[in-house]
Parts: structure tokens; C-alpha cells; sequence
């Protein structure tokens, strides 16, 4: 086992990595930017270096200084946390050549799901039920409308090299086909420097349905159920939830058996996502993601396990420990994400935090780096902190999460704390009855 592991990361997602670190006796080194100093991660590791200046492309996502900071410090191992070099195959390459071990995936793994034609073909060829579209990529109009016409309109434009929803065309008909072909590849040229783009059928009305799977690198892997996030703005998540509302146990056992068999056939190591559209009861893959997700916390309360202690554990050699049939549900999750932003607009607002306290008591976790008087950097993403909770059930959960925000007080800046306490009251949230554009078309309903 590693003795020390430094976390590329900082906020909460740091503090998370730090305290399993804490709990398996291992020593922990925090990085930080000269904007950073103050910043709860930099408190809680054992050791601290400054590797750079405020902006993220200076010191969070710079190679050099993070292995310098490993070589300083003496640290075996780097988690990245979410974000920044997280999925970046070229850094794990870099680290495999320093002879530092990253707590992840393999870099060909990174690559393969990076590009979106790639990762697509390989889930197919994986036995992973994907959106009807083309194979591989389309290269002119010709072929966009040959497609098109298989598979029937709407469909929809994407980038190979975009993902979480940039570069995305959705064409009603051959009419508006060749606009769409035509600027999803100059803005996929101009935004990624690749201007390979794909066609799938376009879903209408889809909920966003990601996987949980884990892998021992060396051919086994286990599934940890779904996560239903289908409310998102913008393709920002707002809040997630485990197990979905609409997902039986048959269809869990199902998706979760050919995602684990998939990611077990290319010896897949530690954490990472399946994302599908799910639609009239049928899944269809979209992405996947390498890393470990913000909204990891409610499948770790419903299934009862430490994700990122298990990640450690792969990347030191050792075994995972659970197999699939140690893996149950107890009860449901609900994650909101908070947010330094000013709602409707959901404009971020950096600054000082005045007033701090975190609401507790049983079913609550709070994943957050705030504290009393602590300035928010205006560099970094607005995410301020997550709140957690598991109850017995989907009531209970609710129940639970409405009282654990009102006791919640972040003062100071605007959040969206509010926000979560509207959303409780509407029935379609009550019941679960929401899809991928439930949230954008309640905003709009709500503040016009
Ligand atoms: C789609 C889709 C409908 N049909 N693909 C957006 C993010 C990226 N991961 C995939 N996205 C979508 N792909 C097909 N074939 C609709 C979306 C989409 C979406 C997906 C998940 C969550 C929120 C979304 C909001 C708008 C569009």
C-alpha cells in the first residue's frame, strides 16, 4: 500500500480523497494555487505545496508542478479527483514515466472513452445496447442524409471529441440536415480542433441514467446500480438521485450485469460511469466516464461502500472488497449540488462566506470545503458543496432533504439552497416524473 498519495484536486472533492487516505493510515499531500492558500483542502492534508499562480491552466492542471510537488513531497500515487487531469491520458502517461502511480484508469482506457466514436464502437462491440446511428463516424452530407434516412428523423449531430453536451445538432428533417452537419463540424473544429462528427437517432423525451461500475483491472468488475440525473441545466447537473424512481429491479439487474461485463472484458481498473438515455424502458449508451463523479456519494450511501477507498486499494495492487454478490440497496439518495450562483441566471457569485452551518443527524452527509469567513476564489468552479441524503425510502429521502435545507445556512453569497427548497414542492419532483427537460422548462415556467 502506498504510504503517501498527493490529490490533484482542490474543494471538496480534495477533502473527500483526504479523509480516505486518513481512515487507511495513508498520508496525504494537498496542492494549491497562491489563490488556494487559505482553502480548507490546504488545513486538512498532512502537507501542502503551493505549485502555482490563481488560474487552473497554472497550477491545478499543470503537469510539471504536480509531479514536481509528488517528487518534493515523496508521494507514491496521485488521485485526481473530478475535473482538471482527471481524464487526461497524456498525464497518465507522463506519471507512468515518473514512475508515479495514478489512482484511475489506464491511460488507453482514458483514450478510448475520450473519443466518442471510439467509445461508442467499443461498448457496442462490448455488448452495450447503444442510440441507433452511424457506425464510426460521418463524413459529408451524403452520408449524414444516407443515415439519416435509416435510422429516421430527428436526429441528432455530435461531436466525436465533445461530450457533456458541447457540440451538439439536433435536425428535425433533411431540410435542416445539412445546417446541422455543417455547424456541428465547424464548431467541433473550432471548439476541440477535431471536426469528426457522428449521427444518432434523437431521443425526445429521455431521463439520463449512469451506471456505477468498478473494476480490478485484471478482469473483474462488479456494477453499483444507477444514478438518475436527469435534472441538469445547461448540462450542469442539479441533483442526482439512487436508485432512479423509474427503474425496476429486473432492469437494474440487466444493464448492471452487461455494464460489468463489458468493463470486466478490457480489464477496466477502478471507478468509472456508463451513461445512457433511458427511453420507453429500453437504455441506450451514450458516454462513459473514466473517473470519479461528483454525484458518486449516493450510490456509497445506498450501497454502503467507500468508492474512493476502493480506488486506492486497485491502483495499490490490492483486491476491491466486495464482489457483486455483496452489493445490495438499502434504501434511497438524493444529492443537491451547492452552488455559489445567483438563480434564475445561475451566474456565479464568488466572495465571503459570513455565516456557516451544516445541517446533521441521521441520513446526512455534507461534502463541502466551506467554513465561517472563507472567501470563495472567483477562479474556480461555483460548486460550494454537495448535501447527502439516504433514507429508507424515496419519502423518506425527500422528507429528510427538505429539513436538512433548512437547517442548512451558507450566508454571504448567493446559492442555490433556495432553489432545492421550490423544487420539493412540485408534485412532478414528489413523484419522480421528470426527464432531461423537466428543469430548463420549470425555470423558464418560473422565471420567464
Ligand atoms: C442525446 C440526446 C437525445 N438523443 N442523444 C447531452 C449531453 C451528452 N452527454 C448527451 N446529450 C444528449 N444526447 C440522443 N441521441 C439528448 C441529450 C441531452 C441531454 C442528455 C443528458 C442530460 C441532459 C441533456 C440535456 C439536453 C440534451
Amino acid at each position: 500500500m502506498f504510504d503517501k498519495i498527493l490529490i490533484a484536486n482542490r474543494g471538496e472533492i480534495a477533502l473527500r480523497v483526504i479523509r480516505a487516505c486518513r481512515e487507511m493510515g495513508i498520508a496525504s499531500v494537498a496542492i494549491h494555487s497562491t489563490a488556494d492558500e487559505d482553502a480548507m483542502h490546504v488545513r486538512m492534508a498532512d502537507e501542502s505545496v503551493c505549485i502555482g499562480p490563481a488560474p487552473s491552466s497554472a497550477s491545478y492542471l499543470s503537469m510539471p508542478a504536480i509531479i514536481s510537488a509528488c517528487e518534493i513531497t515523496g508521494a507514491q500515487a496521485i488521485h485526481p479527483g473530478y475535473g482538471f487531469l482527471s481524464e487526461n491520458a497524456g498525464f497518465v502517461q507522463m506519471l507512468e514515466d515518473h514512475g508515479i502511480t495514478f489512482i484511475g484508469p489506464r491511460a488507453e482506457h482514458i483514450r478510448i472513452m475520450g473519443d466518442k466514436i471510439t467509445a461508442k464502437d467499443t461498448m457496442k462491440a462490448l455488448g452495450v445496447p447503444c442510440v441507433p446511428g452511424s457506425d464510426g463516424g460521418v463524413d459529408d452530407v451524403a452520408d449524414a442524409q444516407k443515415v439519416a434516412a435509416e435510422i429516421g428523423y430527428p436526429v441528432i449531430i455530435k461531436a466525436t471529441a465533445g461530450g457533456g453536451g458541447r457540440g451538439m445538432k439536433v435536425a428535425q428533417d433533411e431540410k435542416g440536415l445539412e445546417v446541422a452537419f455543417r455547424t456541428a463540424r465547424a464548431e467541433a473544429k473550432a471548439a476541440f480542433g477535431n471536426p469528426d462528427v457522428y449521427i444518432e437517432k434523437y431521443l425526445q423525451r429521455p431521463r439520463h441514467i449512469e451506471i456505477q461500475v468498478f473494476g480490478d483491472g485484471k478482469g473483474r468488475a462488479v456494477h453499483l446500480g444507477e444514478r438518475d440525473c436527469s435534472l441538469q441545466r445547461r448540462h450542469q447537473k442539479v441533483l442526482e438521485e439512487a436508485p432512479g424512481p423509474v427503474i425496476t429491479d429486473a432492469q437494474r439487474a440487466h444493464i448492471g450485469q452487461v455494464c460489468a461485463e463489458a468493463v470486466a472484458k478490457i480489464s477496466y481498473a477502478g471507478a468509472g460511469t456508463i451513461e445512457f438515455l433511458f427511453e420507453d424502458g429500453e437504455f441506450y449508451f451514450i458516454e462513459m466516464n473514466t473517473r470519479l463523479q461528483v454525484e458518486h456519494p449516493v450510490t456509497e450511501a445506498i450501497f454502503g461502500v467507500d468508492l474512493v477507498r476502493q480506488q486506492i486499494l486497485v491502483a495499490a495492487g490490492e483486491e476491491m472488497e466486495f464482489q457483486q454478490d455483496d452489493l445490495s440497496i438499502r434504501g434511497h439518495a438524493i444529492e443537491v449540488r451547492i452552488n455559489a450562483e445567483k438563480v434564475p441566471g445561475f451566474t456565479p457569485c464568488p466572495g465571503r462566506i459570513s455565516q456557516y452551518h451544516a445541517p446533521g443527524g441521521l441520513g446526512i452527509r455534507i461534502d463541502s470545503a466551506l467554513y465561517d469567513g472563507y472567501s470563495i476564489p472567483p477562479y474556480y468552479d461555483s460548486l460550494i458543496g454537495k448535501l447527502i441524503v439516504h433514507g429508507r425510502d424515496r419519502r423518506e429521502a425527500l422528507a429528510r432533504l427538505d429539513r436538512a435545507l433548512g437547517e442548512l445556512i451558507v450566508d454571504g453569497v448567493d446559492t442555490t439552497v433556495p432553489l432545492f427548497r421550490d423544487l420539493l414542492q412540485e408534485p412532478d419532483i414528489q413523484s419522480g416524473n421528470y426527464s432531461i427537460h423537466w428543469l430548463e422548462r420549470w425555470l423558464d415556467r418560473k422565471y420567464g
